[in-house]
């Protein structure tokens, strides 16, 4: 059997709970098949070359982890530049959040050849290569610039954004021919594949060969829908141990005779955690039956504070909820609570089976897993109810859940006030079919589902480089 060879921009270590859907989702992946973990170290050398970093490796139990420290030059313009101030915001369709600023571009590049150059090495002739996610689109077209003829499968964890907003990306028809450089395309939902296929048509005028395949610049591309999913019966252990039990009890005492909303996210622009508040402050303004009796939980963990974007949703935030509790708040009950801060992915199914409602709002998302932790983590016979935003890639399979528009205020509060009222049979028949397809559709079918995708393609079928 073939190695797997995953690269990603982190890594964690495989054999600890950890925060962050990729991060899961992989560590899941790597344990169970055993093999290569390869990327970025997490540590910025201050003192470090661009373009340079030395290769550590080390042993995770089956998994070999190798990584690459940044200088401080290349974590600016690489992660903190292009992946997080270009490609993250215009992929989540914000054009107006997006900074192109041209030396960035020089940083992106720069790392993608230098991860290659020292991944190279490492690589068996029968490895098959897994490259996830937005930092790492060129990776396929240096690695064959370089000679490797390998498999190469990519997975793109964040949304395809229609094909006029990816063309107001300067180097957009360099990003396409980075793509085309691997075997296998990796995209969340139909919707995706719809985008991508269209920009490849229009701006590149691709072929499609058949329901699968693209080609353009003289190279193939098979391209589909994977939707990630989680790893349900490894959440369902963590949701019976004492951390997750202890979090439980704790808030049905603390708050036996209120009714919990939830919202747990990465602190960002993506996830629609400002609508979310006005929702629960137009919840509390026009059904005042709700005061002193709903609260509503957000945990949001600090992320890439060094962006400005997301300087100012902190701050945007910090005044909403401010103003929520000192308007409507009293001595006795406060609406809301906003902790900013990682919880212990321990306490996750605690937190979730405590509330009677998840909000899981996004603006857009690629997937979105905390839908998807929120239904798992329910009591069967007294389930919450899961209201998810129909821009989150989640809304194409989690029909039953209650989908809303999470631009539309009013709309939102009046679905909140519905799921706060839904009778049991309802609640419990809704939450049946949401797990039936969450446990069907898991990270181990995921995994499976683009695995073998990938082992059917033709070895090194494209031939295209980047540069
Ligand atoms: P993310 O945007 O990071 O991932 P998401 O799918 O929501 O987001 O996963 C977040 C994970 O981190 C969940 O497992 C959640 O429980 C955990 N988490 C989030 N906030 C937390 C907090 N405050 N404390 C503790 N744990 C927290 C990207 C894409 C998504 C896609 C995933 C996987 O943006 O759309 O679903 O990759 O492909």
């Amino acid at each position: 059997m073939s190695r797997l060879v995953v690269v990603s921009n982190r890594l964690a270590d495989p054999r600890r709970p950890a925060a962050g859907g990729l991060a899961v989702a992989l560590g899941e992946t790597l344990n169970r098949t055993g093999g290569l973990w390869f990327g970025w170290s997490g540590t910025v050398d201050p003192g470090g070359t661009p373009g340079e970093g030395a290769l550590q490796v080390r042993q995770a139990g089956a998994v070999t982890l190798a990584t690459v420290d940044l200088c401080r030059e290349d974590h600016a313009s690489y992660y903190l530049g292009y992946s997080n101030s270009v490609l993250w915001p215009v992929f989540h369709y914000r054009l107006d959040l997006a900074d192109f600023h041209t030396a960035d571009i020089d940083g992106y590049r720069r790392v993608n050849r230098l991860f290659a150059r020292r991944l190279r090495p490492l690589l068996r002739d029968d490895d098959v290569l897994w490259v996830h996610d937005y930092h790492l689109i060129p990776l396929a077209a240096e690695l064959r610039a370089l000679g490797c003829r390998q498999r190469i499968g990519f997975f793109l964890h964040i949304p395809v954004p229609p094909p006029p907003l990816l063309a107001a990306i300067p180097q957009h028809e360099w990003l396409m021919r980075a793509f085309l450089a691997y075997d296998l395309l990796g995209l969340q939902s139909e919707t995706d594949v719809g985008h991508f296929t269209q920009w490849l048509g229009t701006e590149a005028g691709a072929k499609r060969l058949d329901a699968q395949h693209l080609r353009a610049f003289g190279a193939t591309v098979r391209v589909g829908a994977f939707p990630i999913g989680i790893d349900v019966d490894e959440f369902e252990r963590l949701g019976h141990a004492a951390e997750a039990m202890d979090t439980f009890h704790a808030l049905r005492d603390e708050y036996s005779r209120r009714r919990l909303l939830l919202g747990i996210d990465r602190l960002d622009y993506s996830k629609g955690i400002p609508q979310r508040v006005r929702a629960f402050r137009e919840l509390l303004q026009r059904y005042p039956e709700n005061r002193h009796s709903a609260t509503l939980v957000m945990i949001a963990s600090p992320s890439r504070d060094s962006v400005h974007a997301y300087a100012d949703l902190r701050h945007e935030l910090e005044g909403l909820c401010g103003a929520i509790n000192g308007d409507y708040g009293d001595l006795d009950w406060m609406p809301l609570r906003y902790i900013h801060r990682t919880v212990s992915r321990r306490r996750v199914p605690g937190l979730c089976r405590a509330s009677a409602v998840g909000l899981v709002t996004p603006l857009r998302d690629g997937m979105n897993l905390v839908a998807k932790e929120y239904v798992a983590a329910q009591d069967p016979e007294d389930p919450g109810v899961l209201v998810l935003s129909r821009f989150a890639g989640a809304a194409e399979q989690l029909h039953e859940a209650l989908l809303v528009n999470p631009y539309d205020v009013q709309g939102m509060a009046a679905t909140i006030q519905a799921a706060l009222h839904m009778p049991l049979a309802e609640r419990q028949r809704r939450h049946r079919q949401l797990m039936a397809r969450i446990r069907a559709q898991d990270v181990h079918w995921w995994r499976r589902g683009f695995l073998d995708a990938l082992d059917q393609c033709e070895p090194a079928s494209a031939s295209t480089s980047a540069s």
